[in-house]
């Protein structure tokens, strides 16, 4: 067996591990990351798109938003499409001048990667992480699993930032975390297709027949999602009939059609709601989709995963570097109280878009949607939630 020793041991190359572990080599703590699967999957999958306004400058202060922003793009406005019509939120005339960033998340994945590999930081693919020990002493210790056998590392804080179906949540005793949760009526089928998008700005859109979403990669890729039950499959949506769907729920009478085009990736994505509550047990610290989920309709997840690695590496590099714990001890109710705010707007967003099987359920959706399009207070909560919500 292996055996290692560092300050910080972060479990999971995700976008919180990885900013986590580049604000730590920064600052001079040493850390391990330790991931279970490889660097080629890890870079390959695709997940989020929008990136807020506060983390787009706060990733380029810190040194890793150079080709973020040289190719990501930047969007001044979203569409919002109901009964047939388009309504476009000015989000940045609403929002005191914010815009939001495209920018695939395995980009940023790829980018933290490279700057860790560059600055020669330690950082283990291929090992899954099974046990995290003695959580509650001066010197915990997490084990791994990886090609050449088993890996022991001791250190001083364990970050857990290994998503929503990781072995940190799981460690906390049950008598200590308390689990906040909701799944929702639907999910999310997602495809990536080698089209120009449509458009330039993001639609969400609210038809009979579903909830629909066409985002963007770049000028030669789209990302567009349907709102699907939870119980349906990938063989039963064929090309075909997920080109079909897409052009009957986004369709208006200026713009009938979206460009079709290969479909390189796909998935189906169940919506829920989760917090996890405290995110801190003794010398172990969750962030990210660890400690909390959000449905995506609001494109909160990796923002506020990125919002608690914020609070975290100061937390950890005050307590480290200069023994003061202020920080950390504030740690989880400094994010919980962001984390809450990410939740209801989700909620919010997701209730409005994706129509129900109750009608009263329906006219509250419609109420809503309409007090946006027609009160400039309702849209420049909505902007400004949209944008900035995290306030980095
Ligand atoms: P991640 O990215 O899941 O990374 C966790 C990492 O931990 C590894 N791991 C382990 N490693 C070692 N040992 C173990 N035992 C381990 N268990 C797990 C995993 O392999 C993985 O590499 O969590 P992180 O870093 O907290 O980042 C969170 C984001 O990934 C997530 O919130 C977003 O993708 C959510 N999301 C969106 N967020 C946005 O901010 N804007 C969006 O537009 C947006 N759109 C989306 C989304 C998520 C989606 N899906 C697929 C859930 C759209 C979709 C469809
Ligand atoms: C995406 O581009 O993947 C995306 C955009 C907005 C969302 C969710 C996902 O709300």
């Amino acid at each position: 067996m292996e055996e290692v020793r560092t300050q910080v041991a972060i479990v999971g190359a995700g976008p919180a591990g990885l900013l986590l572990g580049h604000l730590l080599e920064r600052a001079g703590v040493a850390n391990v990351v330790l991931e279970h699967r490889s660097r080629e999957y890890v870079e390959q999958r695709v997940r989020a798109g929008v990136i807020e306004y506060g983390v787009v400058n706060f990733l380029e202060e810190v040194g890793a938003g150079e080709r973020l922003r040289r190719e990501g793009l930047t969007h001044h406005g979203v569409e919002l499409r109901f009964d047939h019509t388009t309504h476009r939120v000015a989000l940045s005339d609403l929002a005191d001048g914010k815009t939001i960033t495209v920018y695939g998340q395995q980009e940023l994945v790829k980018d933290l990667i490279a700057l860790r590999l560059a600055l020669g930081a330690p950082t283990r693919f291929e090992h899954e992480v099974v046990a995290l020990e003695d959580l509650t002493g001066t010197t915990p210790v997490v084990r791994a699993k990886g090609p050449e056998g088993e890996l022991r590392v001791e250190c001083e804080f364990v970050a857990g930032c290994d998503g929503s179906f990781g072995v940190a949540t799981r460690s906390i005793p049950g008598s200590t975390l308390r689990r906040h949760e909701r799944t929702y009526p639907f999910a999310w089928l997602g495809i990536l297709a080698e089209a120009a998008p449509t458009t330039e700005e993001l639609i969400y859109a609210r038809h009979e027949r579903g909830f629909a979403l066409y985002s963007m990669r770049s000028p030669t890729v789209s990302r567009l999602y349907l709102g699907v039950e939870p119980s349906e499959t990938l063989e039963a949506w064929p090309d075909d009939r997920i080109w079909e769907e897409l052009n009957l729920r986004l369709a208006t009478e200026s713009s009938p059609n979206v460009n079709e085009g290969p479909i390189m990736e796909r998935s189906i994505t169940a919506m829920r709601s989760v917090v996890c509550e405290p995110m801190r047990y003794g010398r172990l610290l969750v962030a990210g989709d660890a400690a909390h989920i959000v449905p995506p309709t609001g494109a909160k997840g990796m923002n506020l995963a990125l919002g608690d690695i914020r609070v975290l590496a100061r937390a950890l590099v005050a307590q480290i570097r200069e023994g003061d714990n202020r920080l950390l001890e504030a740690y989880s109710a400094t994010c919980l109280e962001r984390v809450w705010r990410a939740e209801e707007f989700s909620n919010y967003m997701t209730q409005m878009l994706h129509p129900s099987n109750d009608d009263f359920e329906n006219g509250v959706q419609h109420a809503r949607l309409r007090q946006v399009v027609a009160s400039r207070e309702a849209a420049t909560v909505l902007a400004r939630n949209y944008c900035d919500l995290n306030g980095l």
